[in-house]
């Protein structure tokens, strides 16, 4: 919607070629920002319905409980065999998440573990 307004307005003005050069700056400029804020958004969101859900006690951190629910319901889907996750194979899980060994996942740290999963 935007970007149609601009480009009507450049047909108004400037030349042909002007207006064909500066449309193709400010696409690629377009695209790497979206891109960029787009996954944020999606990761924030995500992390933000994970809370929602998740954090029980409102403390603004998944505790170790709260983080098993979380890989129990989420990660556990993932598994073929559907025979879920092992409390070996969780707190395995849980040490990476905690990056700081704080014993709590903050939100940080599942935006990062969110991002290495997936590899955004
Ligand atoms: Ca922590």
């Amino acid at each position: 919607m935007e970007v149609r307004e601009e480009n009507k307005t450049e047909e108004a003005n400037g030349s042909k070629q002007d207006r064909r050069h500066r449309h193709h700056r400010r696409r690629h400029r377009n695209k790497h920002r979206k891109r960029t804020s787009d996954i944020d958004v999606v990761i924030a969101k995500c992390v933000q319905e994970i809370w929602q859900e998740y954090d029980d006690d409102n403390s603004g951190s998944l505790d170790k409980e709260e983080t098993r629910q979380f890989v129990k319901n989420t990660l556990g889907d993932m598994d073929a065999g559907g025979k879920g996750m092992s409390d070996e194979e969780f707190e395995q899980c849980f040490i990476e998440f905690d990056e700081d060994g704080s014993g709590t996942i903050e939100k940080h740290e599942m935006i990062a573990f969110i991002r290495n999963i997936t590899g955004l």
